[in-house]
């Protein structure tokens, strides 16, 4: 296995909804071991500590929950992730689904400043494409892919440069989508694998599917792991549990392949609220996963009852 640099930031992002808690997520990684798991694998790892948000009034706003903070954090996120790329495989301990509208938008700057696409993988329940204009709760962690494809209304944030193509993207695990964004997202290419999917094929095909289309196209690839892509008998710490999620075996499948196929460039934690959790459980499942990502063998994984 190719040893690399692991980067891990603090994003105790929690302004992306309402219910609060996510902000002690990356506590809970580093209790979990997240560091010690990655260097056990022969990985360089450095934490960088916390990212915080960039100065902001808050102002509030008719239907938008705090969404100067989310501005804040997205300006400070995309210089992380942009300065993470740099050097090596930046990884970002949530905090809420919010923080990609930063950590996206930094890879696209890199990826667009080395002339290499950028690609997306979206592991998640939820689509989180809606625009500041469609979405009904007023939570911003339900906007980041309609954001970094140029969807309109992101009134006040950082201008996005060229949009990420709808192409380069693919969801896994849709369970819930919202009307508005079910309307918009079928007039789109982003490659969309919900649950009966998963159940009639298996996961693994329509990953390859994707994979294979990142690796002609000499792509780089950002993988943004929402708590709620597994089911919530396996991973209870989250806000928003969807019921019929990807088992444990699914998800590891997923992070296995991601290894094997050396695409990643870039990682995401999120929506991990350690306030919902049992015994830390849901911390440990991700921190796994992530291993997982960067090379851990089934055979080397300790037997852990969740
Ligand atoms: C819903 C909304 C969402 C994550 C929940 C939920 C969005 N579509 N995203 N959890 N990560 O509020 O817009
Ligand atoms: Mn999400
Ligand atoms: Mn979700
Ligand atoms: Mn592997």
């Amino acid at each position: 296995m190719t040893p690399q640099t692991c980067i891990l930031y603090g994003a105790p992002m929690d302004s992306g909804k309402r219910r609060r808690g996510c902000l002690m997520g990356p506590d809970a990684y580093r209790t979990a071991g997240l560091a010690e798991a990655l260097q056990g694998l022969g990985h360089r790892v450095e934490d960088r500590g916390n990212v915080g948000p960039a100065a902001f009034t808050p102002a509030p706003h008719a239907r938008l929950h705090a969404l100067e903070e989310t501005i804040a954090w997205t300006t400070a996120l995309a210089d992380a992730a942009e300065r993470g790329l740099q050097e090596g495989v930046p990884i970002f301990m949530g905090g809420d689904h919010a923080l990609a509208l930063g950590t996206v938008l930094g890879a696209m700057r890199h990826a667009d400043a080395e002339g290499r696409p950028l690609f997306v993988l979206w592991l998640d329940a939820h689509s989180d494409f809606h625009t500041p204009a469609t979405t009904d709760t007023g939570n911003l962690h339900g906007t980041p892919l309609g954001y970094v494809t140029g969807r309109p209304d992101f009134d006040g944030f950082p201008a996005i440069g060229t949009p990420l193509p709808q192409e380069n993207i693919a969801i896994i695990g849709l369970r819930s989508v919202d009307s508005a964004e079910r309307a918009a997202l079928q007039e789109t290419t982003i490659q969309r694998v919900d649950m009966r999917e998963i159940d009639e094929t298996g996961i693994a095909r329509p990953l390859a599917r994707f994979l294979d289309r990142v690796t002609a196209a000499n792509g780089m690839l950002h993988v943004s792991l929402d708590v709620d892509f597994l089911d919530p008998s396996v991973a209870p710490a989250v806000g928003t549990t969807v019921p019929g999620g990807a088992t444990i075996r699914e998800a590891h499948l997923v992070m296995e392949m991601l290894h094997d196929s050396g695409l990643m460039t870039s990682l995401d934690l999120v929506e991990l609220n350690p306030f919902l959790d049992e015994r830390g459980r849901t911390a440990q499942v991700m921190v796994d996963l992530a291993a997982s990502a960067l090379g851990r063998r089934v055979f080397d994984r300790p037997t852990r009852a969740y």
